[in-house]
């Protein structure tokens, strides 16, 4: 990975490299932010973004001109300038910020730096949905580190590093220990590559021919394939179903992560789990685990945080349309953004994009059948359900929140594990365009998103050792409400 490739070191190293080029992230020539890679020489150190995405000429310094000491610190540290090593936080390697603004005015500047500056915001997921009281989780990159820390003191915004050295976590997660037997881990508490996984899917589905079949539904904007795997018991024509999604939003890691661990799972516990038989002997299960693949590939080879799919918008260096933003719900309202450099930018128009129109058409010709919608993102450990682009309740609110609640108590008494429940708009922001919502339109009645771990402490960089916990309090979730669509559904077809 181009993230790899760096390493932090100290204050007084200026963050030149021993070939004379520059520690920073760089701007990718798409206009989208790498979340740090080795920058050319003659670019500069905590770089400025303008509203668009792009990058300011102005900010751009000469060779050489760049050290510690021509920084500019108005004095914000009280003991003493942490470039010179004695301050209270030395920012040299890129990091996660906690930040909790109280005031508008902190509001403001912390929407200006997380769009302006070369940072990316873990949550919420847009400058947009900063208020005040929220917290912020915000990614900052070793370059930008000194420019943020002294707007943040000098609005006496309160913050705190959550994160400390984000590049080892991103090591961790990529590291492939597959081929050690002896490791006693399995396939499914690692993450893995694009590649891993369609060929996990191909043999999963060879191995297990009397259960699973492959059906194609489409392909992403980079032409790969969009795979649902479909597990069935029996040949019963339209049987009720369930429908999962995992990856909508490329860096969700143990989004992907749990439709793999969640499909071994409903293969091998059939006649050995009694829910999960009961639930095979009624449902046909769906899974489609890697739904934006083009951004999941991109966030393993070139920047670990994207979110967004992979097209190009016409007219924009920026690249990407949020798919969970261009579903036919109340499209592009208020929550979501018609800019293409936004994180949240909700496409040109409904299902524009090859991932989000294959996924509709795929529901829309089996709306009859499926009777359970689940997507799975993280992180913040919530458990959503419509609406999310209305504060109004949908006519089944009661329903939802009861089997949510239900989900979420199993949660906390198996696991000791807090998840917070309602319907999106209230429970976290108003947001269009999204799938669960989309699906409860088509007459899906029961609509969920899963947001899994963690709640912060180590973000979208979730280590493998956590993934285990992470997928089997999931699954105990989607156990509990699908068994409860059943007894609700009976009958119906
Ligand atoms: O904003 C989103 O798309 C989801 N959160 S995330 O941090 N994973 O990006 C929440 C989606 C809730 N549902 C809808 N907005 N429809
Ligand atoms: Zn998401």
């Amino acid at each position: 990975m181009a993230d790899t490739a760096l390493v932090g070191f100290g204050k007084s190293a200026a963050r030149r490299q021993p070939d004379g080029s520059q520690t920073a992230a760089r701007r990718q020539p798409d206009g989208s932010q790498s979340a740090a890679s080795r920058q050319p020489v003659g670019s500069q150190t905590a770089a400025r973004r303008q509203p668009d995405g792009s990058q300011t000429a102005a900010s751009r310094q000469p060779v050489g001109s760049q050290s510690a000491g021509d920084m500019i610190h108005p004095q914000p540290w009280p003991n003493g300038d942490p470039a010179v090593g004695y301050g209270p936080w030395s920012p040299t390697s890129d990091h996660v910020l906690s930040i909790i603004p109280k005031t508008q005015e902190q509001v403001d500047v912390l929407k200006r730096i997380s769009s302006e500056y070369e940072t990316v915001l873990w949550q919420p997921a847009s400058p947009l949905y900063i208020r005040e009281g929220a917290e912020v989780h915000l990614f900052v990159p070793a370059h930008s580190s000194e420019t943020v820390e002294q707007l943040l003191v000098t609005h006496a915004i309160t913050h705190r590093v959550m994160l400390a050295n984000t590049r080892e976590l991103t090591e961790i997660q990529t590291r492939n220990d597959s081929t050690d037997p002896r490791s006693g881990i399995s396939y499914y508490e690692k993450y893995h590559s694009l590649e891993d996984i369609y060929y996990w899917i191909n043999r999963t589905t060879l191995e297990h021919p009397d259960m699973v079949k492959t059906i194609l539904i489409g392909s992403s904007f980079e032409k790969r394939p969009l795979y649902v795997l479909k597990v069935s018991v029996d040949d019963r024509p339209n049987k009720n179903a369930i429908w999962l999604d995992c990856g909508i939003h490329g860096r969700e890691w143990i989004s992907t992560a749990f439709c793999l661990w969640f499909l071994q799972y409903s293969i091998g516990s059939y006649k050995q789990n009694p829910d999960m038989t009961s639930i095979l002997d009624n449902m046909d299960v769906y899974v489609l685990p890697v739904m934006n693949p083009d951004g999941y590939k991109y966030t393993w080879t070139k920047d670990r945080m994207w979110r967004k799919n992979r097209s190009h918008n016409n007219g924009s260096k920026c690249f990407g349309v949020d798919l969970n933003r261009n579903f036919d719900a109340n499209w592009c309202t208020e929550g979501a953004s018609n800019r293409p450099c936004s994180q949240i930018y909700c496409g040109q128009f409904p299902e524009s994009e090859p991932e989000s129109k294959a996924v509709a058409n795929f529901l829309r010709s089996h709306k009859d059948t499926v009777k359970l919608y689940i997507s799975l993102h993280s992180y913040s450990q919530m458990l959503l359900f419509p609406y999310s682009y209305t504060f109004n309740k949908t006519e089944n609110h009661d329903d939802l929140l009861a089997m949510a609640q239900e989900a979420a108590e199993k949660i906390r008494r198996y696991y000791s594990n807090t998840y917070k429940y309602g319907a999106g708009a209230e429970t976290i922001y108003l947001a269009p365009g999204g799938s669960d919502d989309w699906a409860y339109n088509l007459g899906i009645k029961y609509s969920f998103t899963f947001e899994l771990q963690d709640k912060g402490k180590y973000g979208f960089l979730l280590p493998p050792s956590d993934i285990s916990k992470a997928c089997n309090e999931a699954l105990i979730a989607v156990k509990s409400i699908t068994l409860r669509v059943i007894e609700k559904t009976q009958g119906t077809l």
